[in-house]
Formats: structure tokens, C-alpha cells, sequence
């Protein structure tokens, strides 16, 4: 299977064969036979896909295009090459993926002051969070109490979002190694703030803006650490002052946690602002009690994306899946209610709904779903807070007594996970960051490496995140994962303390040893961070920089455009990365030689962008190179590589 040949992109057959999580197999077969349209129904549909919007070759930044790049015409109209086109339309992904984190953030930061000012009925929780943050920040804290300090750091996590004039950031000063402050001054990429860089970049690529592609580049960079320190590590950091520092807990996950005699919730998106109010709503007596009169013998709560991360790494609620097994969960017809917040909400997950009468909930302005019931959190003003969160539990349980019970197949797979990996509880079970670098350079564990990010129906589905991990772990590498890729691994029954098992037999024994499995879940998409950190944390405690350590950045199955700004994150602090598929990541046009049959007799050709990405370009910049490699196997077999090269020049065995 090479992606990019739309002839071999993967059917269903494939899926069918390779999808690692049997429940997921299971609902895809049922609802096929049940006629309910699906992901693979409209990919399949869709084939072939233009072949130059798969390459990054199409340009629509203005109306007199749509212009396509091609040997006929090696040009659009205003005269953009490929490289600019290819350029723009990476640096655009960027931005959309750094305004949505940038969303997300913004509503969380905001709750904080609310909280603070006492019009939300939220009580801070991470007080730990707040005074770390107020010393970095240095703030003056004298004679100040929790609320005081809190809503200063968030003011400070505010204008990080927003500011328009030159400045450091907050965040980056903070916590960013100075190695790589130096680095970052010296190209010229140090950021104003979130909303500036998405705007300058949006102007950089518009008609008869920036013609350099080069620039374009840094740009990407530049809007990167915007997206790295302002959404990423303010979502997470927020998150953590509003609800806690994750600590670890052993749960239950996978399609089997829905129960047919209970009442089966399930919330998905991204913000777990609404639905911690939600989630007390619906374990307060009086919904328990409604839930009974109902005829449901309890209620399940299950988690979906980044919002079901949230829940399962501060309270061990069970996860389900993924945004590509969104429709599958509702297809268990077990559903009694689904409540969205924002992103990664697709509108096939309503069309699934309708066909099994789950009541579909949404909770946020930005993420309108038509025929759904909305009961929006307005982060300014949450007056109504607590009696809309109960509105909501109430109507999720109420929709038991309504639902045709006669379609319900739930596929009784449940798994074992261990979730909650904080940074913070990740140094505390290896004994510190001193600790943990004394078995990366005696060799008990090989590297660490973060395998992160979406799915796509350009691999099939999950067969990638699961074959790449299991590899990795078996030759001695410690996982941490986040997003969509966490749900695939959760429901392998990688994340299990048992999954030890299938490690190096010295990755395995110190797994062993500490009771903890060898692939670390540590929460949603935002809290990438606290991989980051401890990269960061490490390469310092080795006094080396972070692009000479035994590191790597992984997303086997990207899809939404927010990805990207994960891996130039990372690529920024000289961490490499592999990706599974290249889009929107530039790529050459692929010629087959001639007879071809198989991936090798493809010649790749190149290009400045993927010279840049892949070869020196970038390298030469930040230490760090992105490689594109769809065949799981292949891509671990690259990731030990470069793993083992990082070691053997740190003289590590
Ligand atoms: Fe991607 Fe973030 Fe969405 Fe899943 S949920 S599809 S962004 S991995 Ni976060």
C-alpha cells in the first residue's frame, strides 16, 4: 500500500484485515450490513483523490485560480512556482491547526479568570500549577491568595495568545532550554503571540504577498513556537490550573465499556471545560436518581478524542475511540447521548446518530451541528454554568426511556489501561530526570520516542500507530503517546501495565519493576507539552543539546491540519520526525520506473521543499529533519535507526 498512488490507497478489504481493535473490525461489518453510511462508504467515494491536492500542488489563495502545478504549467497565474505553492499551503495548515489549539486555549484561560472573580463555580484545583507559573512569570505573589495570583498568570497565558507588539513570550521565556533561545534569535523566528503569527502568515500567503519561499519557511517556524507556547502549553497548563496534575490510575477502555442496561454517555472534542460540570452533574444523587426511574441500572460515561484524554487521565473515565471510530461508537446503537465541544467533530457523526436515536448535544458557539440540541459554555459568561450542565445531564438520561433497544450490539471487547502520565508523574515513578537519563545511557531504555497524533483513511485504520509501537517497544524504546494515536494504543492494550510483556527484555523488567507499562499515555493533543518538557529536561540533566539526544517526534496517521504545528513544535526544538503520510508535508512527484511493482521502484524524485523538510534545509537550521515512511515496519525500522545513531554519537552503548 503506497498512499500516494491513488490506486493503492486502501480499501475496505485492508481495513477489514489489518485494523488492529476487534470491536472496531466488528462495528464496520455491522454497519455495513445494516446499510449506515460510514468513513470508508464516503473514502471510497471519493476515490481517485486529485492527485495534485495529494502532492500540495493545488493553489486556491486567491480567486483567479484554483491553479495546479505541473510539468505543462510549472507556474499559476500570478506566477507562484511550486515551491511557493507547496510552501503556503504548508505554513496555512499551520495556522488553521495553531487557531484552533489557539481556541481551545482561550476558552480554558478564560474559565481560570472567571473561576478566579467567582462567577464560575469551578474551584482551582492545580494551585501547584498556578505558583510555578507566577515564579516563572515573576510575578509579584506577595500577599496575594490563589484567585489573585491565578488570574495574573492568566492574564500573562492571555496575552501569549494575543499580543500584537514585539515582546517575548511568556511561556517560550519560561520554559523554553536557552539553547534553543539562542538558536531561534539567531534565525529570527522568536514569535509575537498566537493571533499575530496566524495573521502575518495568512498575510505572507495571500495574492501577491510573499513571493520567497524560503521566508515562507521561517515563518513556519516562527508560527510554530507561537502555536507550541501559547496554545499548546497554555491549554495544557490552564487545564492543569482549573482541574489538577494528572496522576496515574488503572481503568478500563474500548467499545465494551458501554453497558446495554445503563445509561451510555459519551463526550468527545476537546475542551473539558463544560464537561467537568457535566461529569459532577451526572454524579450527583439527583441524575443517579433519574437514571433508575428511567429503567437504566446506571450511568457509563465514556470518553472520545482529546475531551475522553482529559477525562481518562484525571479520573480514569473509560476512553472508547478515536475521531475515525466516532461513527462506530454510536453504531453500537448503545449510545444514549453524545455531548461535542469543539473540533474533530465530524458531520458524519450525526448521520450515524439519527439512524440509531442517540441524542447529539453541543456545547460550544464554534461547533454548531444542524437537528442537534445546543446548550452552549460561553467561558464569559458562565453565570448559567452549573443549570445548563445538568440541562445536559438530564437530557442525555432521559433519552434512555426514548431509544429503540432492539439495534443495540455492543462489541464486548474491553481492555486494560494505565492513564494520567503528568510530567510531573512520569519523573516521580522513575525517580527524577537523573534517574530516567542513567537508563537512557546504560541502555535499559534505548530512546524515547512520542508517538502522537490523528487517523486517516490513507493507512488503514490504526494498523500503523499499533505496528509502529509494537516494534518500537520491543527494541527497548519508551513510549509516550497523546490524541487519536492514545485511543489506538489504549484499546491494543498497549498502555496495560501487562503490555511489558511484549517489550525488550530490559525495557520489560524495568517496566516490571515499576509497575508501569512500557507506553505512556499522557493525556490530549495540547499536553504533547509535557512529552516536551521532559525532552527538554533530559537533554539539559545531559547537558547536550536537545537535538543530539535520542529522540523522536512520530505521527503515523496524521489528518486534522492541527498535526502539523505538532511536528514543527517539536522539529523547532531539534526533535525529528517521522510521518506516516506525507500530507501536507511536501512531496515530490513519484514516478513509478518502469515494471514497477512494489514502494522500492518508486523514484521519489525531490524538490526544495522536500529538500528542505528532509534533507539539509531544515537540518542545518534546527538539528532535526522530517522523514516520511507510510510501511509501519519500514517507519520503525527508521525510527531505531535514527534512534541509534543519536546514541552512538553520545558514545551511549
Ligand atoms: Fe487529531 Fe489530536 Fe483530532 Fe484526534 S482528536 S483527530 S486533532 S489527534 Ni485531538
Amino acid at each position: 500500500l503506497y498512499p500516494l498512488l491513488n490506486a493503492e490507497m486502501p480499501g475496505r478489504e485492508d481495513v477489514l484485515e489489518l485494523t488492529p481493535n476487534r470491536a472496531s473490525k466488528e462495528m464496520l461489518e455491522h454497519l455495513a450490513e445494516q446499510g449506515v453510511e460510514t468513513f470508508l462508504d464516503r473514502f471510497e467515494a471519493q476515490q481517485p483523490q486529485c492527485g495534485f491536492g495529494l502532492r500540495g500542488l493545488c493553489c486556491r489563495m486567491c480567486q483567479w485560480g484554483p491553479c495546479r502545478i505541473s510539468e505543462k504549467a510549472p507556474r499559476g497565474i500570478c506566477g507562484r512556482d511550486l515551491n511557493l505553492v507547496v510552501m503556503s499551503n504548508i505554513v496555512r495548515a499551520l495556522v488553521a491547526g495553531l487557531a484552533a489549539h489557539g481556541r481551545h486555549a482561550h476558552e480554558v484561560i478564560l474559565t481560570i479568570i472567571e473561576a478566579a472573580e467567582g462567577r464560575a463555580n469551578f474551584k482551582l484545583k492545580g494551585e501547584q500549577r498556578v505558583w510555578e507559573l507566577a515564579e516563572k512569570f515573576q510575578l509579584d505573589t506577595q500577599g496575594k491568595d490563589l484567585s489573585a495570583v491565578a488570574k495574573e498568570v492568566a492574564f500573562c497565558l492571555l496575552e501569549d495568545l494575543g499580543r500584537m507588539t514585539a515582546g517575548p513570550m511568556y511561556m517560550l521565556e519560561a520554559y523554553a532550554p536557552q539553547e534553543r533561545k539562542q538558536i531561534w534569535k539567531r534565525l529570527g523566528v522568536l514569535p509575537r503571540s498566537a493571533s499575530y503569527e496566524v495573521m502575518e502568515t495568512l498575510h505572507m500567503t495571500t495574492l501577491g504577498g510573499c513571493s520567497d519561499w524560503t521566508a515562507l519557511a521561517e515563518q513556519e517556524l516562527r508560527s510554530a513556537l507561537a502555536y507550541c507556547y501559547s496554545t499548546l502549553f497554555g491549554s495544557s497548563m490552564a487545564t492543569e490550573i482549573l482541574f489538577g496534575i494528572p496522576k496515574p490510575k488503572i481503568t478500563q477502555v474500548n467499545y465494551g465499556v458501554l453497558k446495554e442496561d445503563h445509561v451510555n454517555i459519551l463526550v468527545h472534542g476537546h475542551s473539558p471545560v463544560m464537561v467537568e460540570k457535566i461529569l459532577e452533574k451526572i454524579n450527583s444523587p439527583e441524575i443517579q436518581e433519574l437514571a433508575r426511574t428511567v429503567g437504566a441500572k446506571g450511568i457509563v460515561v465514556g470518553g472520545m478524542c482529546c475531551t475522553g484524554d482529559e477525562l481518562l487521565a484525571r479520573y480514569g473515565i473509560p476512553t472508547v475511540t478515536n475521531i475515525m471510530g466516532q461513527e462506530l461508537a454510536l453504531g453500537t446503537g448503545a449510545v444514549d447521548a453524545v455531548v461535542v465541544d469543539m473540533q474533530c467533530v465530524i458531520p458524519g457523526l450525526k448521520i450515524v446518530a439519527d439512524c440509531f436515536g442517540t441524542e447529539v448535544i453541543t456545547t460550544c458557539n464554534s461547533n454548531r451541528i444542524p437537528g442537534a440540541t445546543h446548550i452552549p459554555f460561553d467561558a464569559e459568561n458562565p453565570a448559567n454554568l452549573d443549570e445548563d450542565a445538568l440541562k445536559v445531564a438530564r437530557i442525555a438520561v432521559e433519552s434512555f426511556a426514548k431509544r429503540d433497544r432492539s439495534k443495540i450490539r455492543i462489541p464486548q471487547v474491553t481492555t486494560k489501561a494505565m492513564a494520567g502520565w503528568s510530567y510531573e508523574a512520569i519523573k516521580d515513578v522513575f525517580g527524577g530526570t537523573g534517574e530516567i537519563l542513567r537508563l537512557l545511557r546504560e541502555g535499559t531504555i534505548k530512546g524515547i520516542v512520542t508517538v502522537v497524533g490523528c487517523n486517516t483513511p490513507k493507512v488503514p485504520y490504526e494498523y500503523n500507530h499499533v505496528t509502529i509501537v509494537r516494534k518500537l517497544i520491543e527494541s527497548g524504546i519508551l513510549v509516550t503517546t497523546t490524541g487519536c494515536c492514545s485511543h489506538a494504543l489504549l484499546n491494543a492494550g498497549l498502555c496495560a501495565p501487562e503490555a511489558a510483556e511484549y517489550a525488550s527484555s530490559s525495557l520489560k523488567e524495568l517496566c516490571q519493576q515499576l509497575g508501569i507499562p512500557p507506553v505512556l499515555a499522557v493525556g490530549g493533543c495540547v499536553d504533547n507539552t509535557r512529552t516536551l518538557r521532559l525532552f527538554i529536561d533530559l537533554a539539559e540533566e545531559a547537558g547536550v543539546s536537545l537535538a543530539d539526544m535520542p529522540f523522536m517526534f512520530v505521527g503515523p496517521e496524521p489528518g486534522n491540519e492541527k498535526t502539523v504545528g505538532q511536528g514543527v513544535s517539536f522539529l523547532a526544538h531539534g526533535v525529528s520526525n517521522l510521518v506516516g503520510f506525507p500530507a501536507p508535508i511536501p512531496v515530490p512527484v513519484p514516478k513509478l520506473k518502469e515494471n514497477a511493482e512494489t514502494h522500492d521502484d518508486l523514484d521519489p524524485g525531490i524538490n526544495d521543499i522536500v529538500d528542505f523538510f528532509g534533507g539539509e534545509g531544515l537540518y542545518e537550521k534546527v538539528g532535526a529533519k522530517v522523514f516520511t515512511e507510510p510501511y509501519p515496519k519500514l517507519a520503525a525500522q527508521t525510527i531505531r535507526m535514527h534512534i541509534r545513531r543519536k546514541r552512538l554519537a553520545l558514545g551511549w552503548k
